[in-house]
């Protein structure tokens, strides 16, 4: 690497090159490998769109696609750094919120890694998804600045335009490579609008919702609490789906495709139903080409595949007519066309697309003029088959298939936690780097000390890194040899971060009332809540509450800590889950699509400790159930209680002395001396009152399992061998399988 030793020679010498200067060189030898590689080809191309594509820092993990890794670091460490320092210098783009926009990211790394010809398609949001500050225990939202240079994003010329009814709004587009593992590449195209204009916004996240010209691509997910809200989301969507659309049918053109033939040479997968206008556009814009109506929907129907991530009720988008037909008045026809088409296949009302409310249910366009509808893990594809969808599947069995998700190994294993990775390596040699069910083959060492010791060994490095990084970055002590139990996803009530709070409240009384745990516990939280969704702000503020009274208390604080990592993210994720012993995936039975997160704790050696949802049943089933713990009402205990309508948190409450005193905890004079009175109480009697994500349900179990497991960890052999059958299980959740099973039963790329 040329590039790097004649800077070296210049700069260390000196002694001068910043970290900064470092980052520098290293974007740009990648970038200049990058041009040079070539595009993966192929006479069909995938588009995945999508509202999100949450990327994370991209320096370690081009360099690993590119092959240099190795060699980068060697670099590094001769300037006198180490790799995460000049990994720090870069900034997250911040294009996505949670599992279904990481996904996405996963997803492009393991498509260009398999060879596959398949692009991105998204929005470029100048500020993204938030950054979150805790201010007197509570969250606070800004800007999240993160467009700088040196950039992964190349502006490229385009002629794009969107029409609304009072302007047009011209595009601008971003390209990013997509390097494969050690492979060609593709590419991922964002979507600006030339006019937009940050300076609109003004206190944290506010700004004029009205001027869609200045405003349609800085905020991703803007509060939709009002109609301005909600419109804007509509011209987010049509803006994204319209200029996707008309790239790929000019690509199309380009390559002389006939377009009656589009869906030999095309597929697109629509990730949620933020994407679903697609196939209105689609249908729009063939028309326009001289097509037939009947022909255009045959075509388009034939070409794209949705891809559902929730059974959430309020989740599922429907949109108001009269808000279409301010927005996007040139597809309410089409709308109407295809709401007609729907009925003649099915006269039931639960299956149209304009509801009698008047409301367009977007899924319903997907599942009817797409040509293949999945779930994200076994069980979700299930329930959405047997109850949420099941008037759908009957009509259309043949569309409904699984597609268990993924995480991309590269960034989940080798690039977070090279430790682990070169000890693997060692163990069993270097084909699990192509196929990851050959980490299978660690399962050999479980009667091998000195292996499992090694384990135990590489897990204290890590949790020692993350408690430095932690003191940089938040000013907190960590004790390194406490267990580190963590819980880390988006703030929602079904995933109940607020019955994991109930337990430290258990646990501080004991300890009050004198039983000391016999090892220390760190619990740990990342989480950022919807700005608008009061109940999840109410429970990061219990949560920053205890927080600061179990600090301050000398009696508990030995024994017990909780430490909210602020702005928690990808690059966040990547530091402390390789740290984490315990995997906290406490969602309500049925509630939880899948989870990812799950996915990446277990290869990197943390135990599970969850309900039988998305894929804990298959992280379960694979690591065997000795080596999780699962506790919870199941997803047809809890469908049952939701059609009988007979759970009532206030029961557990009066008939539970224990649960009584933890609920009662959240209103008493510890919480209200250092709180805010209306948000405690607004939790405390959501809890009491109506608790729609049965909390109190499970809390008993809960309890008991996670006294056990603590106890459970004092056998640090028997954890270990835990520890070790978990990443030796955990290949089937590479996003490479994922990818290929997509590819196998819905794609179908050559
Ligand atoms: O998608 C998540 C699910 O909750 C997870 O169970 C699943 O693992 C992942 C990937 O399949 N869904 C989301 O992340 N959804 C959103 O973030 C979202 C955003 C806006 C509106 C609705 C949902």
């Amino acid at each position: 690497m040329e590039e790097f030793l004649k800077y070296t020679k210049q700069k260390a010498v000196k002694g001068k090159a910043s970290a900064q200067d470092i980052y520098r060189i290293l974007v740009k030898e990648c970038k200049k490998r990058m041009e040079k590689t070539p595009y993966v080809e192929g006479d069909k191309k995938l588009y995945y769109i999508s509202a999100e594509f949450l990327l994370g820092k991209m320096l370690s993990s081009n360099l690993i696609n590119l092959g240099i890794y190795d060699e980068a670091v060697a670099f590094v460490e001769k300037m006198g750094y180490t790799m995460a320092e000049i990994q720090d210098v870069e900034k997250e783009p911040s294009l996505g919120n949670g599992g279904l926009g990481r996904l996405a990211a996963c997803f492009l790394d393991s498509i260009a890694s398999l060879n596959l010809c398949g692009d991105g398609i998204g929005l470029f949001y100048h500020f993204g998804l938030f950054e979150q500050k805790f201010v007197n225990h509570k969250q606070m939202e800004l800007p999240n600045v993160w467009i700088e240079e040196p950039s992964w994003f190349t502006k490229k010329d385009t002629d794009i335009q969107v029409s609304f009814p009072h302007m047009t709004l011209k595009a601008v587009q971003y390209d990013m490579d997509v390097i494969g593992y050690h492979g060609k590449k593709n590419t991922l195209h964002l979507f600006d609008v030339e006019s937009v204009d940050e300076s609109i916004v003004k206190d944290g996240i506010s700004f004029d919702k009205t001027a869609i010209d200045k405003n349609l691509t800085l905020f991703l997910y803007p509060d939709d609490s009002d109609d301005d809200g909600r419109l804007l989301r509509i011209y987010q969507q049509y803006f994204m789906v319209s200029c996707g659309a008309q790239m790929i049918l000019a690509d199309c053109k380009k390559k002389g495709y006939p377009l009656d033939k589009l869906y030999e040479h095309v597929v697109i997968q629509i990730n949620d139903t933020h994407p679903t206008m697609v196939i209105l556009e689609l249908i729009r814009l063939l028309r326009e080409e001289g097509m037939s109506l009947k022909k255009a929907c045959a075509i388009v129907e034939k070409s794209c595949a949705y891809t559902n991530h929730t059974i959430l009720a309020e989740a599922l988008e429907t949109w108001p007519m009269a808000y279409l037909k301010t927005v996007v008045p040139q597809l309410v026809e089409i709308i109407e066309a295809l709401d007609l088409a729907a009925a003649q296949r099915s006269d039931l009302p639960s299956l149209a697309i304009i509801g009698e409310d008047e409301r367009v249910h977007m899924a319903h366009i997907d599942i009817h003029f797409g040509k293949s509808i999945n779930g994200v893990a076994k069980l979700h594809t299930e329930i959405l088959k047997e109850s949420e969808l099941h008037d759908f599947y009957n009509l259309y069995p043949e569309k409904f298939n699984n597609k268990t998700n993924g995480i991309t190994f590269r960034r989940w294993l080798y690039s977070c936690n090279p430790q682990l990775t070169h000890q693997i390596e060692k163990w069993i040699g270097k084909d699990f780097y192509e196929d990851a069910s050959k980490l299978t083959e660690l399962s050999k060492l479980k009667n091998d000390e000195e292996a499992l010791q090694t384990l135990l060994d590489i897990k204290q490095i890590k949790k020692q890194e993350w408690v430095e990084h932690i003191y940089r970055k938040q000013g907190i002590v960590i004790n390194p040899d406490s267990i580190f139990d963590t819980q880390v996803k988006r703030l929602h009530e079904y995933k109940r971060q607020q019955m994991n709070a109930l337990y430290i409240i258990y646990k501080y009384l004991k300890v009050k009332a004198g039983e000391k745990p016999v090892r220390p516990i760190t619990f740990i939280f990342g989480a950022k809540a919807a700005p608008a969704y009061t109940i999840a702000k109410d429970i990061i503020h219990v949560l920053l509450c205890l927080q600061d009274i179990i600090a301050n208390d000398e009696e508990v604080s030995p024994y017990l800590q909780i430490c909210f990592i602020e702005n928690y993210n990808v690059s966040e994720a990547e530091k402390v889950i390789p740290a984490s012993d315990i995997s906290e995936q406490i969602s309500l039975a049925s509630k939880e699509a899948s989870g990812t997160g799950n996915m990446k704790f277990m290869l990197n050696g943390a135990l599970t400790l969850g309900t039988r949802d998305g894929a804990n049943v298959e992280i379960a089933q694979l690591a065997g159930e000795e080596n999780c713990t699962m506790f919870g009402k199941s997803s047809d205990e809890v469908i049952e209680h939701y059609a009988k309508q007979d759970y009532c948190s206030k029961d557990f409450y009066e008939q539970d002395e224990l649960i009584h005193t933890l609920v009662d905890f959240l209103i008493g004079e510890e919480m209200t001396s250092i709180g805010d009175e209306t948000s405690l109480s607004r939790f405390y009697h959501e809890l009491l009152n109506k608790d729609w994500f049965m909390t109190l349900l499970d809390l008993r179990e809960y309890i008991d399992v996670k006294e056990h497991m603590l106890e459970a960890y004092e056998d640090r052999h028997a954890w270990s061998v835990k520890m070790l059958e978990n990443i030796a299980h955990s290949g089937f959740f590479s996003s490479d399988r994922t990818i290929e099973d997509y590819n196998r039963e819905i794609w179908k790329l050559s």
